[in-house]
């Protein structure tokens, strides 16, 4: 064994240190937000460690399925939905909880109470889990002033109140991508050590992008805007070189994706879907925080997807991510839309 190389890897940057550091620039902070996050922490390494072993525990399919002993089965998204409502309560520092699992928001019991409402889904991209594909943990952070008299109105809030948002991969490695509001960072979970690792540090979008990602097979139902972009992708005018397409159907794996690599992410309104599939509070607002933090933008069809409020908790918004340059493009092509009474 290399005991020199091992004695270096103390040196490494885990993400206690990172938010330790981050926390010692507020003389003032108290360490709540490092319990919180310690707390999700845990949440997303129960569930790294249940989704790998999902085919030999018997957790793949639908809930309510029998093993060979006859006992029902536990879907890995109602498992991860309770771990992280465990996690969450048992840091002493929520108030309020919501999970696209769960229809009603959770209000924490006076005694376990802190100032932060979580918003989460505990397990995206539910229809590839099946076949081993990248899903992942949606969260979004917001605070509280009265945390006496907390109702579900607290949760009603527009993405720019945010306080931070992140996301934890379940792919071919643990990746947990995390903004307080100062940049984007990524970390990667090192099972040897049960340590998350910075590994992607001040993670900034490329301007522009070469890929453009969009379940295409709701293209009979697209407006105008979103037609002409990706008819745009693929027969460029301005003589550039057609985007390619990259779509792998869970949220967390295509926006990392475009993080790293640049382009844009639609899930556009349809005639079928005129608010698109994807919910503000728990999809569309962290995932937009994240991308505007790493210098790139959200857009609705109609506004900035942060100004956003919601009035319930599960309310849906289309949603355009990524590059800045595509994103002003798609912008550009809803107001000429407008202009044209379109
Ligand atoms: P889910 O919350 O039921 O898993 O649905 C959300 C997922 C996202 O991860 C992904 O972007 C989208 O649904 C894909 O939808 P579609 O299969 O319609 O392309
Ligand atoms: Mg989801």
């Amino acid at each position: 064994m290399d005991h020199e190389a091992d004695a270096n890897r103390t040196d490494l940057m885990t993400i206690t240190r990172f938010v330790l550091n981050e926390q010692s620039k507020y003389p003032e902070s108290r360490g709540d937000f490092t319990i919180l996050l310690s707390h999700i922490l845990l949440g997303c390494k129960f569930v790294c460690s249940a989704v790998n072993k999902a085919g030999l525990a018997n957790n793949l399919g639908l809930a309510g399925d029998t093993n060979v002993q006859g006992e029902e089965q536990k879907k890995l998204d109602v498992i991860s939905n309770e771990v992280f409502v465990k996690a969450l309560i048992s840091s002493g520092r929520t108030c309020l909880l919501v999970s696209e699992e769960i229809e009603d928001a959770i209000i924490v019991p006076p005694a376990l109470r802190g100032k932060y409402i979580v918003v989460f889904d505990p397990l995206d991209g539910s229809s590839n889990i099946d076949c081993g594909v990248s899903i992942g943990t949606i969260f979004g952070i917001y605070t509280v002033k009265d945390t006496a008299n907390v109702a579900v109105e607290a949760a009603l809030q527009s993405g720019s109140s945010l306080v931070a948002a992140g996301y934890c991969m379940y792919g071919s490695s643990c990746t947990f991508v995390l903004s307080t509001g100062n940049g984007v960072n990524g970390f990667t979970l090192d099972p040897s050590l049960g340590e998350f690792i910075l590994t992607h540090p001040n993670i900034k979008i490329p301007k522009k992008g070469k890929l453009y990602s969009v379940n295409e097979g709701n293209a009979k139902n697209w407006d105008e805007p979103t037609t002409k972009y990706v008819e745009n992708c693929k027969f460029p005018k301005d003589g550039s070189p057609p985007k390619s397409l990259r779509y792998i159907g869970s949220m967390v794996a295509d926006i990392h994706r475009t993080l790293l690599y640049g382009g844009i992410f639609m899930y556009p309104a349809d005639m079928k879907n005129p608010n698109g599939k994807l919910r503000l509070l728990y999809e569309v607002f962290p995932m937009s925080y994240l991308m505007e933090q790493a210098g790139g933008q959200a857009f609705t069809g109609k506004q900035r997807a942060l100004d956003v409020v919601p009035e319930k908790i599960h309310d849906r918004s289309p949603v355009f991510l990524g590059s800045y340059d595509e994103i002003e493009q798609m912008k550009e092509l809803y107001a000429n839309s407008k202009a044209n009474g379109e």
